[in-house]
C-alpha cells in the first residue's frame, strides 16, 4: 500500500497535467468533453468577495514585540531568537490581550491567523503584511523563520496578495485595501480564494460548492466529527484518520471534489494542532480544551458544537520549545499522508474519478522519495512550480511571484540543495 520509490517531486511540465482544460500551451486532447468545466472565483458578490468584505476605516498594524517581555525577539521580518517554551501572551502584556473581532474585521479559514489577528499579533482588522506574518509565527508560536517565510510567501503568492505592498487580507478580497494598484493587479482574493491555498476536505471547512461557495467560515459539525474521531487527543495518528474521514466525505458528498497537490498543505495545517497548538501548561498534550480555544469552538448543551465568535489563546498558554521548521513540518505531511494514503485527483461530471499524474504523484499516489532532500525539497516546489489547481486550472507562479519567493525563501532551500525555479 505505501509506495516507497525515489522520485523526483513535483517535476512539473506541461504534458504532465493533460487533464487541465484551456490552459495555454497545455494539451487538453485527452480530457473527454464530459468533464464539468465550472470555474469558481470569489468575486462581486459571491461569499468572500469583495461587496461583502468588511471594511474597517480605522486600520492599525499588529502590536509589535516589546523587548520588556520575552518572546522570541522577532521584528522587521528578520530571525527571531528561536527559543520557545513561554507564555503567550506574557502577564502584564496587554498590548496582545484577546480582543474579539468586530463586525468590520477580516477573518479567514485560518484559526492560527485569525487567533493571532485576535491578540494583535496581526493587525486587527485582517490586512496583514508579509512582515506581520513572519514575526507574528515566530513570537507566538515559535514557528522555524524558514517555515514562517515559506509560509508568508506562499500566502502571498497563492492566494494572490500584493508583492509590491506585501499585503494580504487573511479573509475576504479587499483588494482596495491590499492592491498597489487595482487596475494593474486584478482582484486579490485573499485567503478565501478557493483552491490555491484553501481546498476541499478541510478539518472544519465547507467544501466550496457545498456552502456555496462558503467555505471558510467555522462548521461546528465539522468540529463534533473531529472530536469524534479524536476522543480529545488531537495527534498525528487520530488526525491522519479524520483526514480520510473527510476525504471519504467530501469525494462522496461533492461533485466538484478536487484534491490535488496543494492539499498537501492541508495535511501540515492538521500538523499544526499537535505542534503548534498545544500547551506546555497541559504538558504539551494536543487536547480539547486546548484545540477548541484555538478554532473559537464551543460546545452547546445538546453536545453540537458551535463558533463562539473568536479564536482565543487558551490562558496560560506556553508555546513549543524547538522551532518548527520546514523539514518538520514536510515530516508530518509524509507521515499523516502514509498512515492512510488516498488517490489525488478529482471528481468529474459523469461521476468517475480522474486520478492526476503530476511529478511524484503517479495515477493518483504520491511516491514519496526515501531521500531527504527530495523532501525537505516538496514546499518549495510546491510554491515555485506550476500547480494543478482545480480541473479546469493551473497556478502558474508569475515572474514577479518567483521573484518574490527567491528572495524571501529561496537561500534557505537552496541551503538544502534544492533545484532553485529559475527567475
Ligand atoms: C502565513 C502563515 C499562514 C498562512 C498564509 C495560512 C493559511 C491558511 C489557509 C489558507 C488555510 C485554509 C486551508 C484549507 O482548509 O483549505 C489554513 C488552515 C489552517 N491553518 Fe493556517 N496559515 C498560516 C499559518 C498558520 C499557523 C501558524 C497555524 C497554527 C497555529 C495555522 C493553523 C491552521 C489550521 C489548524 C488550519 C486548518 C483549519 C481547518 O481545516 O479547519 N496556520 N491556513
Ligand atoms: C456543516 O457541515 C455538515 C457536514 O458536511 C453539512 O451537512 C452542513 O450543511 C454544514 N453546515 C453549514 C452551516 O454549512
Ligand atoms: C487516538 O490516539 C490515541 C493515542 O494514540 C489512541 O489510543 C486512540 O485509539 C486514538 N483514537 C482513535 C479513534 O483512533
Ligand atoms: C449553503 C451553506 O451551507 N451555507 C452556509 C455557509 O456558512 C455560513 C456561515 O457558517 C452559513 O451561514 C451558511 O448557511
Amino acid at each position: 500500500m505505501k509506495n516507497i520509490a525515489i522520485a523526483s517531486l513535483f517535476v512539473a511540465s506541461a504534458s504532465a497535467f493533460p487533464w487541465v482544460v484551456n490552459q495555454p500551451g497545455v494539451d487538453s486532447s485527452a480530457l473527454g468533453a464530459s468533464h464539468k468545466v465550472r470555474r469558481q472565483q470569489s468575486g462581486g458578490n459571491q461569499k468572500g468577495g469583495p461587496a461583502t468584505c468588511p471594511f474597517n476605516a480605522n486600520h492599525q498594524g499588529a502590536a509589535p514585540y516589546n523587548p520588556k517581555y520575552p518572546y522570541n525577539g522577532a521584528k522587521n521580518g528578520a530571525p527571531g531568537k528561536g527559543i520557545g517554551g513561554y507564555q503567550v501572551p506574557a502577564d502584564g502584556d496587554t498590548a496582545h490581550q484577546y480582543v474579539a473581532p468586530g463586525p468590520n474585521d477580516i477573518r479567514g479559514p485560518c484559526p492560527g491567523l485569525n487567533a493571532a489577528a485576535n491578540h494583535n499579533f496581526l493587525s486587527h482588522d485582517g490586512i496583514t503584511t508579509f512582515t506581520e506574518l513572519v514575526d507574528a509565527q515566530q513570537n507566538l508560536y515559535n514557528v522555524g523563520y524558514d517555515l514562517a517565510n515559506l509560509l508568508a510567501a506562499l500566502g502571498l503568492t497563492l492566494t494572490d496578495g500584493d508583492l509590491v505592498t506585501e499585503k494580504l487580507s487573511i479573509g475576504c478580497d479587499a483588494t482596495t485595501r491590499t492592491s498597489f494598484s487595482p487596475v494593474l493587479t486584478g482582484s486579490e482574493p485573499g485567503l478565501d480564494g478557493h483552491n490555491k491555498f484553501e481546498a476541499d476536505s478541510s478539518l472544519t471547512r465547507n467544501d466550496y460548492f457545498l456552502a456555496d461557495g462558503d467555505n471558510y467560515s467555522f462548521n461546528g459539525t465539522l468540529f463534533g466529527m473531529m472530536q469524534d474521531t479524536c476522543q480529545g487527543n488531537f495527534n498525528r495518528e487520530n488526525l491522519s484518520k479524520y483526514r480520510l474521514q473527510r476525504y471519504t466525505q467530501s469525494r462522496e458528498e461533492n461533485p466538484n471534489f478536487f484534491f490535488g497537490p496543494l492539499t498537501l498543505l492541508l495535511y501540515g495545517a492538521s500538523s499544526f494542532l499537535y505542534t503548534l497548538m498545544p500547551n506546555g501548561n497541559h504538558n504539551y498534550a494536543p487536547d480539547l480544551e486546548t484545540i477548541s480555544s484555538f478554532f473559537g469552538a464551543q460546545q452547546k448543551s445538546d453536545g453540537t458544537w458551535e463558533f463562539n465568535g473568536g479564536e482565543r489563546i487558551p490562558d496560560k498558554w506556553t508555546n513549543r520549545v524547538t522551532p518548527y521548521s520546514n523539514s518538520d513540518v514536510t515530516s508530518e505531511i509524509l507521515a499523516q499522508y502514509l498512515e492512510n494514503p488516498v488517490l489525488f485527483g478529482g471528481n468529474t461530471a459523469d461521476g468517475t474519478f480522474d486520478a492526476i499524474n503530476f511529478g511524484a504523484i503517479k495515477d493518483g499516489k504520491l511516491e514519496v522519495g526515501v531521500s531527504g532532500t527530495n523532501t525537505a525539497c516538496l514546499l518549495y516546489q510546491l510554491v515555485t512550480g506550476p500547480v494543478p489547481s482545480y480541473l479546469n486550472g493551473i497556478v502558474t507562479p508569475t515572474v514577479d511571484a518567483l521573484n518574490f519567493i527567491s528572495s524571501k525563501v529561496a537561500p534557505q532551500f537552496k541551503n538544502l540543495g534544492c533545484p532553485l525555479a529559475l527567475t
